[in-house]
């Protein structure tokens, strides 16, 4: 064998890719990380744009596979910022040793299956190549910018920045113009914290997300170790259970199940207190306060109505205000955005914002941008136009399975796994929080850790029975993906025309990619195919 043959070739160094470095080499197998940044932290690599930070809790968006480490680490704000969780990968790298197994900027521009002598042939924009019995695919769901369609995007002459690729060095906006298109979670980031010092700020939105308030603060140290002395109880609550594994952040963990607060159950004023108090409280799991808002229209739209309250008493300029609220999906079928005064920034003088449907953005210019009726000034601009979500990391890299099949080919009418860790025709080829699986509707942190001791265990399991290849099974992959639709089908997600649909990606295909039945029902899927036998997987 070459130097250059490995055991198994990671791609990534995100989360993923540096727990997998830590188990694989704990199990003493070779290994190399292929990673394209410079550093370690995946998505908070790359993501450094203002405002930039988790909107899932600190203490529940991190690593549980260490108690160590878990303990030692300081966690400031109850969601952590950017440069924060960055400095977290980076000691987790450091403090795992994993650095010597990770070979940094370097781009894999194909993956080849050779199922003679079994083993993938990996190539980077190097010009190197490697192989490897198993390649493991640690992309992430959010890592390919997504680029408009929008005409004279490349004549702008001022200051342009992607929120998915910001500089690495310092960037001001004292006494600048400034336009941003994008009103997702990185948009509704962004702005409050660019309008703080821009001269003038022009939000360009086609169309308004739903936000809640972070309620942000800094971490208590004392209610915070008190907080871990509990933390394996909180860890066994995040990964159990329908939801999309978060837990509760209280001192103490829930114990047994909590009986589901159902819409057509509750009288108008305690639903609207049930709110109310997730509301004030803050985060994402205002979602799940009244436990059917994704299941039932009805309990959805006097959610959203609650929502729009909020956002024309929050909003001073009552044309601005119903701008801003989102009427075209149910709440929560787009990716819910968790803010710090995005509503309020509205009500600064030198923040205006756009609407983009009843104005149209006719094209960009040199000197700004061109609506139908009037030309906007800009020093800056800025996009936060999202990703190519979930597949596009895939798609882009050229992997070619049994008899050539390329990926892009077997996934041409939508993306096909097996629990969205295998798909047909890519032996010994794995996915971390591929499509098919929890990935993007729950806290990365459990998945990821899930997926990896999943496929360390198998690989385990591999070596023990002495099997060199592993393939999903085409019937049982059609039973998965129909399970993973009919799943989504007892939603409102299909009505969000999200990312999560591929929707925000001209010529995408359009089938909800993740598996919308929650971290523990997923987690139970995994462990009884195990349990029996591997079922739907083929070794030999
Ligand atoms: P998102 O959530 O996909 O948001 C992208 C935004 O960009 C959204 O408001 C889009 O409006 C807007 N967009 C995209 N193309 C255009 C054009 N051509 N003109 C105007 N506006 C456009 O990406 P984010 O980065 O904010 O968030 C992604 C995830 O990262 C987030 O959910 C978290 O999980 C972290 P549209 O809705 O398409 O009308």
């Amino acid at each position: 064998m070459s130097k250059q043959h490995f055991e198994v070739i990671v791609v990534g160094a995100g989360f993923a890719g540096l727990y997998l470095a830590h188990k694989l080499t704990t199990q003493g197998r070779t290994l190399r990380v292929l990673e394209q940044g410079s550093d370690v932290g995946g998505t908070w690599y790359w993501n450094r744009y203002p405002g930039a930070r988790c909107d899932a809790e600190s203490l529940a968006y991190s690593f549980s596979f260490s108690s160590e480490l878990e303990q030692t680490w300081h966690w400031s704000e109850r969601y952590a910022q950017q440069p924060e969780i960055l400095s977290y990968a980076r000691h987790v790298a450091d403090q795992f040793q994993l650095r010597p197994l990770i070979q940094f900027n370097t781009q894999v521009t194909s993956a080849i299956w050779q199922e003679l002598p079994c083993h993938w042939v990996i190539e980077t924009a190097l010009g190197e190549r490697f192989t490897a019995d198993f390649c493991v695919m640690a992309t992430g769901c959010l890592s390919v910018p997504q680029r408009p369609d929008i005409p004279g995007l490349e004549t702008f002459a001022g200051n342009f920045y992607q929120a998915s690729q910001w500089p690495h060095e310092p960037v001001g906006f004292e006494a600048e113009r400034v336009g941003i298109i994008g009103t997702g979670s990185s948009g509704i980031q962004a702005i409050p914290v660019i309008a703080a010092s821009a001269a003038h700020l022009t939000v360009f939105q086609r169309t308004p997300n739903f936000s809640v308030p972070a309620n942000n603060y800094e971490l208590d140290p004392d209610w915070v170790s008190e907080f871990k002395q509990h933390y394996p109880a909180h860890r066994a609550n995040h990964r159990a259970g329908n939801g999309s594994g978060f837990g509760d952040l209280d001192i103490l963990p829930r114990s047994g199940p909590v009986d589901p607060v159902i819409f057509n159950e509750l009288s108008e004023p305690a639903a609207t207190a049930l709110l109310e108090a997730a509301w004030q409280r803050g985060g994402a799991r205002f979602m799940a306060v009244i436990n059917d808002t994704l299941m039932n229209l009805e309990a959805n739209q006097f959610v959203q109505a609650f929502v729009h309250k909020k956002i024309r008493s929050l909003v001073k300029d009552p044309v601005t205000a119903a701008a801003l609220c989102p009427t075209t999906h149910p709440i929560g079928t787009r990716r819910i955005c968790v803010d710090i005064n995005y509503y309020e920034t509205y009500n600064q003088d030198h923040v205006r914002l756009v609407n983009l449907r009843e104005t149209p953005l006719v094209e960009i210019t040199p000197k700004g941008i061109a609506l139908d009726k009037e030309h906007i000034e800009l020093d800056t601009l800025v996009i936060a136009t999202g990703f190519d979500a979930m597949t596009g990391a895939l798609r882009n890299m050229n992997i070619q399975g049994v008899g050539g099949l390329a990926l892009e080919d077997a996934w041409h009418a939508g993306p096909r796994t097996y629990l969205g860790l295998m798909s047909v025709g890519f032996p010994n080829l794995f996915m971390v929080t591929g499509p098919g699986s929890p990935s993007v509707l729950s806290n990365m942190l459990v998945s990821i850790e899930q997926h990896v001791d999943w496929i360390v265990n198998c690989l385990t399991k591999m070596r023990a029975d002495n099997h060199r290849m592993i393939r999903a099974e085409e019937a049982a992959q059609d039973q998965w993906m129909a399970h993973v639709q009919m799943v989504a089908e007892a939603t409102l997600f299909p009505q969000g025309g999200s990312w999560y649909l591929g929707a925000n990606v001209p010529g995408k295909p359009r089938i909800f990619m993740p598996y919308a039945a929650g971290v523990g029902a997923y987690r139970e899927a995994c462990e009884a195919v195990v349990a029996k036998g591997y079922r739907g997987f083929e070794f030999a």
